[in-house]
């Protein structure tokens, strides 16, 4: 009875949203019917198609080279500002906080770029021979905004039509979040309504950007919905691949590469590592992982798996989209909100991938330029999602985020009922089958660090401190405080080896996420943040005491140069430094912390040895707390 009268309550809030909503709807059916004029700015406009209804195709359906020859032909002689995707020489006038403040990327650049800016195509050159079907679903994409730059909201659509074959475009729908600034108003509907297809929706109060998004899908007319961000350049080709996967599949959801376009210059480049997998860590912080070789395709630029998506860019079919509910209404302002759909996708008889061949550009901020709210509602939308998916999984993230565990994640009902209508798997299944290769990088059980305490110098005495250590600033050497003082010792010369093979500052359970960083021979270590990737932060303590840097070949030392009580700690071919160290308790409470106790680091190292500690008071002490936190 009152799940009924619930969904009595929805569909009358659905009915007054429409009310609210509708009037506005208004201003693009009066803009609709003009036509371009054909400036030589105006993006290249053809007819669209609004009814298209046997869209589905099997295998053997014809396929056509959906690459646009004139336009790239065009794109290619384009010169100036910014033109092939260059960065834009900027002059010291334009590097001023002012150019960042409104929009947390320099306005003054890309007021000074054409919005109708040629990209460079790097796609892997077997994209260019790649045929897709001839008959594809045609889509609506919904860029929401708030306070948005004139010149960087003007570029994503002009990228759109450009880049896009007219008829797979059923519309644009810009969905504005309750903006302030003054061109995002009447200017900004003046000038769309020389493009027929475009349109703008405007909210009647902040919704943030999960419901903005909802409220552009709801209004959308075409088969497929694609969401874009509100800075974005579309590339070259960048509709037919994604289109076509879900052609062949409706039920697969899709993400196009996201390259980089640089908040100050904004040159154009692919992200680093290019194609990565979509991951998270046990903080639920997104994460990107490589591909593994099982999942490695001949042919590099075909689709591939990804566990779950970056967030704001991706395509799917109209009708399956809300088939999934859509985004969970509870989900508030920002945030969560890719681990949901993706999951959804995921356990519920979907797919998703990422498409090699098609790749929009994206601004990352420098800022963000307005207040986010974060806290409370990040971590409540988070908490949903754990809820309603992640079963016991969820124990993980409390685990790490222990404020998560009693906070109300709201009336989650609707959504459980969604994922059991659904038939939907386990999240063990998702873990299993789709991202059985996250917790190589990211376990849900940290493994034991191989070791911890101080690092001493042999030749000198003295030991490695973060005392006066910023971020970046090379680490010093000075005087051992172990045993005079636990707190002091705690606090400054204290590292852990880490079962990634890394060094941080803290005792295993209290690890920051800075890691001990070497460029090359002889230049200082320092403390960068932590990448997890091993490369200059990849450590191995070998038999002989020393700690070796891999990359650079060479050791940590004590810098010759100044031996003032304290010294540098660079890495050399000098063989000097010792580690003291003891073992991580996870399970058992005997305190013993003999080198016979083998530890349970990875077998890759297996060149670091326990050495035992010449202070048992100490030793007990810490033996202790390492069981404190036990996960
Ligand atoms: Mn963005």
């Amino acid at each position: 009875m009152r799940r009924k009268q619930k969904r009595l309550l929805q569909a009358l809030g659905l009915a007054l949203a429409a009310l609210v909503f509708l009037p506005n709807v208004g201003l693009w059916s009066l803009a609709r019917d003009q036509r371009p004029p054909h400036g030589a700015a105006s993006p290249a406009q053809g007819s669209h198609m609004r009814q298209r209804k046997d869209l589905y195709f099997g295998d053997g359906q014809r396929k056509k080279d959906w690459h646009d020859k004139e336009a790239i032909r065009r794109d290619l002689e384009r010169t100036g500002n910014g033109e092939q995707g260059k960065p834009y020489p900027m002059m010291d006038a334009e590097r001023v906080d002012q150019a960042y403040r409104e929009n947390g990327f320099n306005i003054f650049v890309s007021d000074r770029i054409s919005l109708n800016r040629s990209l460079p195509d790097i796609r892997h050159p077997n994209c260019k021979n790649k045929l897709y079907l001839e008959k594809l679903p045609n889509t609506s994409v919904i860029i929401p905004f708030h306070n948005e730059g004139w010149s960087s909201l003007l570029r994503t659509v002009h990228s759109v039509l450009n880049r896009s074959p007219p008829e797979l475009i059923a519309e644009i729908v810009l969905v504005d979040d309750f903006s302030d600034r003054e061109h995002l108003k009447k200017r900004l509907e003046d000038y769309m309504a020389q493009f027929p297809s475009v349109r703008i929706l405007r909210t009647k109060k902040r919704e943030g950007l999960i419901r903005t998004r909802m409220l552009g899908a709801s209004v959308a007319i075409g088969d497929v919905i694609t969401f874009l961000d509100s800075h974005c350049e579309a590339n070259v080709n960048w509709l037919p691949p994604l289109l076509d996967r879900i052609a062949r599949n409706r039920k697969t959801i899709v993400c196009p590469m996201i390259d980089v376009i640089d908040h100050d210059h904004f040159g154009y480049e692919t992200q680093a590592g290019d194609a990565m997998r979509g991951a998270f860590d046990w903080e639920m912080y997104y994460k990107r992982i490589p591909i593994p070789p099982e999942l490695q395709k001949p042919d590099p630029s075909d689709p591939f798996e990804s566990p779950v998506m970056a967030g704001g860019l991706f395509a799917v079919d109209r009708k399956w989209f809300w088939e999934l509910g859509g985004y969970d209404a509870g989900l508030e302002i920002w945030g969560g909100e890719q681990y949901e759909i993706s999951f959804k996708v995921w356990m519920c008889s979907g797919r998703m991938e990422d498409i090699p061949c098609s790749r929009v550009g994206h601004i990352y901020r420098k800022y963000v330029p307005y207040k986010v709210p974060t806290g409370v509602s990040l971590a409540r939308n988070l908490k949903r999602v754990a809820e309603v998916w992640m079963d016991e999984y969820a124990e993980y993230i409390y685990q790490r985020r222990p404020e998560y565990r009693h906070l109300s994640a709201g009336d989650v009902a609707s959504q459980k009922e969604l994922r059991s209508n659904l038939n939907c798997k386990s999240f063990k299944w998702f873990m299993n089958e789709v991202a059985w290769d996250l917790p190589k990088f990211y376990p849900p059980v940290e493994p034991p660090a191989a070791a911890w305490g101080e690092i001493r110098n042999l030749g000198t005495g003295l030991c490695v401190d973060t005392k006066h250590g910023a971020l970046g600033a090379p680490l010093r050497l000075e005087t051992c405080v172990k045993g005079r003082g636990e707190a002091a010792w705690n606090n400054v010369q204290v590292f852990t080896f880490s079962w990634r093979e890394d060094i941080r500052p803290g005792d295993p359970q209290h690890t920051k996420k800075f890691c001990f960083d070497a460029i090359s021979h002889s230049s200082p270590v320092t403390l960068y943040d932590c990448h997890g990737m091993k490369g200059n932060q990849l450590w191995r303590y070998r038999k002989d005491k020393t700690l070796y840097h891999p990359v650079s070949s060479s050791c940590m030392d004590c810098s010759e140069s100044d031996r003032e009580g304290t010294c540098t700690s660079v890495i050399s071919t000098s063989i000097s430094f010792g580690v003291r160290n003891k073992r991580k308790r996870q399970t058992s409470d005997d305190g013993g912390d003999s080198p016979e106790h083998a530890i349970d680091v990875p077998e890759h190292t297996s060149f670091w040895k326990v050495m035992a500690t010449t202070n048992p008071t100490t030793e007990t002490e810490a033996a202790h707390t390492g069981l404190e936190t036990t996960p």
